[in-house]
């Protein structure tokens, strides 16, 4: 085909050879719609510089409040959860959370800059351009919203938990760039602080730093998503959510944790139980879930996801009969640490009610609780633990949901 030829002509001729093949096959795409020659075009001039999906998947996510958000536009997405294969969250799908009153930044890549100073010898300014000449690396992780609790009024899993989402990030370890600035040893803490309206600060532990964070500039071999960060974004491995500030512009290195906009209620309780920012193991059974339906009795595969901020993911099992009796899940994805891990078992459905739970172990031997032994272990009754309640912004919502199947093959909320 001769390069000069206009683009445009070169998709009506793919096509018209398309359209052929769909006739003679049975097979082929479109979207419905058809070109200058009157022939169904089976793309456009978008779809063939950056690609999309099929017009027939319609997965998207959700507001988490009712419209209008009280808290503005676009921050707080739902990742349709249900919908899911495999372990990785497309970037489109990756849930939003932002704090109340922020922007979404519209940062210039190029103008952006990564402070490190405060308890160190060499402070640092860095552009992305510096960033990317330090060695990089690319980690599964998962990442989850404090937020993220299931209630007995969510109908479905998106609603009840779309608040964690996983991808393969890809960034310079926080280590290396300590390193490079010369940490005194005093040092205990690290603020991190992003570049946005209300900054989204916080204290994090050295230690973790210097262990597994990661300044993260890729997200599923593209850069981080705007909504995600862009062009820069903490990422602190199991950790709660809001540790992992987004549009990452200082870290300054100190010997105690400072009251930044994150601390307004976590640091204020001496209780160690209430100070901890590691998640532990928690899973949600993705099919059948809530407002999904099975359509008749007969062979079906239990599909779900398990993760846990205390490393990999040991062990998943599932139950079919609220509890009582509980079966170890094959796992059927690579397994990486703090990240989603893909469980399935086959499960032959009588056509009777039942209720379907699944119950993470991780490598530390840590079991995901039911609600009741969460609630026992918050101090609380089971009641309050299913309603708001005021300190729960410091829990991790990791208890066991359970999925009901009625007679007539329809999936609901079992925690109602
Ligand atoms: N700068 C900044 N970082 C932030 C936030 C924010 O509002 N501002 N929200 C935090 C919260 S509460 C969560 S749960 C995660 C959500 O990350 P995501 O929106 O990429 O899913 O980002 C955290 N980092
Ligand atoms: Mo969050």
């Amino acid at each position: 085909m001769n390069d000069r030829e206009p683009a445009r002509r070169r998709f009506i001729k793919k096509g018209v050879a398309l359209a052929g093949l769909a006739v003679v096959g049975g097979i082929g795409f479109t979207n419905g719609q058809t070109g200058e020659s009157g022939l169904p075009e089976t793309h456009s001039k978008d779809l063939e510089a950056y690609g999309e999906r099929s017009h027939f998947v319609t997965s998207v996510r959700i507001p988490q409040f009712p419209a209008p958000d009280p808290f503005g536009l676009e921050r707080h997405m739902l990742t349709p959860l249900q919908d899911s294969v495999g372990i990785i969250t497309p970037s489109s799908l990756h849930f939003v959370n932002a704090h109340i009153g922020v922007n979404i930044p519209n940062i210039n890549p190029e103008q952006h800059r990564l402070m490190i100073h405060g308890m160190v010898d060499r402070p640092l300014i860095l552009s992305m351009a510096d960033l990317k000449r330090f060695p990089s690396v690319s980690r599964v992780h998962y990442l989850e919203c404090n937020g993220n609790k299931a209630k007995p009024w969510h109908k479905t899993l998106q609603e009840a938990n779309g608040k964690t989402s996983c991808s393969e990030w890809t960034g310079v370890p926080l280590a290396l760039l300590l390193k490079e600035a010369g940490v005194h040893n005093e040092a205990k803490w690290i603020i991190a602080e992003g570049a946005e309206d209300n900054k989204g600060a916080i204290s994090l532990p050295l230690a973790k730093a210097m262990t597994d964070m990661l300044v993260a500039y890729g997200q599923n071999g593209e850069p981080v998503r705007p909504q995600n960060g862009f062009p820069l974004r903490l990422l602190v491995p199991g950790f709660e959510g809001l540790c992992n500030v987004k549009w990452l512009r200082r870290i300054k290195v100190t010997d105690q944790f400072y009251m930044t906009y994150n601390e307004f209620d976590r640091y204020t309780s001496v209780d160690p139980k209430t100070t901890t920012l590691e998640q532990g193991p928690k899973s949600v059974i993705t099919f059948p879930s809530g407002g999904q339906r099975l359509p008749e009795r007969g062979h079906y595969q239990i599909s779900g996801l398990a993760w846990s901020g205390g490393g990999a993911v040991r062990k998943v099992e599932v139950s079919t009969d609220s509890g009582r009796t509980w079966k170890d899940a094959g796992i059927q994805s690579s397994i990486h640490r703090m990240a989603h891990a893909r469980f399935g078992m086959d499960w032959n459905w009588d056509g009777k009610e039942g209720v379907l739970m699944s119950r993470c172990t991780d490598e530390l031997g840590q079991v995901q609780p039911t609600v009741a032994e969460f609630a026992r272990f918050w101090n609380k009754t089971v009641k309050v633990v299913l309603a708001p309640y005021p300190e729960e912004l410091k829990a991790h919502h990791n208890y066991i949901i359970p999925w009901r199947v009625d007679r007539d093959g329809n999936v609901r909320n079992g925690l109602a």
